[in-house]
């Protein structure tokens, strides 16, 4: 499969996608997101991958949304074109992604790096949602994900202003799991999604589910969720493999069976 905005390669068991729009700092057009989750869908089906890595270049992550294609484009056209199904895709995503992002995560970039599961950010990372300075507003989970993020008032201060925030202030409010120099940034989500990719994969894919229903779900039916998924992974192979290993004292062989 060739695509146009978007490189994909492979390094061990981790699929890496870099996003290919360097001239308009990785805008999200419409081709560019649908080849971002056929690439994501080929990885997640492909059993020799058990992590995705998620990337753009030192200047940008993605500053957002392809304002050209927006600008003239009618209510009903956008809702004709469905753009949202595609991002819905993304998010069933099953294996963890893991994203590595420097200089601008803006708008729909930002939306993008909230679809990660663990995201690694540059000293140089600039994140905000400025749809709002646009006269418009996020589409495609600003509003919900930002929020359950960094909770009601930072979001709405971000939301409203429109201002951005630096890689510290994210992490200081738990948006980014790490900030690390630029030159870093690649190497060290490189290297953790090769640690998580050589984890049991079952037990990888029902946790990344079973944590993403902590956002959703009432404490007491996260609870009973939680404990069925366990119930399903005691049934595993690599259960019997992971604690025979353990007792062994060697490395477990894990088949994802
Ligand atoms: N779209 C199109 N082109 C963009 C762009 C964007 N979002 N961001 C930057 N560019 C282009 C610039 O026009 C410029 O192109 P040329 O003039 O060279 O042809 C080139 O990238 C370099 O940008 P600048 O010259 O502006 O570079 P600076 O360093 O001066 O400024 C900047 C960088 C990131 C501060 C600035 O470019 C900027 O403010 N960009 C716009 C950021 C923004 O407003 N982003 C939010 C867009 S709205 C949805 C899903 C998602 C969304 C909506 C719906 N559905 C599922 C329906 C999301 C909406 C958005 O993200």
């Amino acid at each position: 499969m060739s695509y146009e905005y978007i490189t994909v390669a492979s390094d061990e068991a981790v699929g890496v996608i870099t996003l290919n729009r360097p001239k308009i700092l990785n805008a999200l057009n419409l081709q560019l997101i649908n080849e971002l989750v056929e690439a994501m869908e080929q990885f997640d089906h492909d059993p020799s991958i058990g992590a995705i890595l998620l990337t753009g270049n030192e200047r940008a992550f993605a500053a957002g949304a392809d304002i050209n294609e927006m600008a003239d484009a009618s209510a009903v056209e956008i809702m004709k074109r469905d753009q949202f199904a595609v991002w819905d895709r993304m998010s069933r995503i099953s294996k963890p992604i893991i994203g590595a992002v420097s200089g601008f995560v803006l708008g729909g970039g930002c939306e993008l790096m909230m679809n990660c599961d663990i995201v690694i950010a540059s000293e140089t990372a600039v994140i905000g949602q400025p749809e709002i300075n646009l006269g418009v507003m996020p589409g495609a989970g600003g509003t919900q994900r930002l929020t359950r993020a960094v909770g009601l008032r930072k979001a709405m201060e971000m939301l409203l202003t429109g201002d951005s925030i630096s890689a510290k202030e994210a992490w200081q409010y738990g948006l980014v799991n790490r900030v690390v120099p630029v030159e870093a940034c690649f190497s060290e989500a490189l290297k953790l999604a090769k640690r998580i990719s050589r984890q049991a994969p079952l037990a990888v894919q029902v946790i990344k589910k079973t944590v993403h229903k902590a956002e959703d779900l009432p404490l007491q039916e996260g609870m009973d969720y939680e404990r069925n998924s366990f119930y399903l992974l005691l049934a595993s192979e690599d259960r019997k493999e992971g604690m025979q290993a353990f007792l062994e004292k060697r490395k477990p062989r894990f088949t994802g069976n």
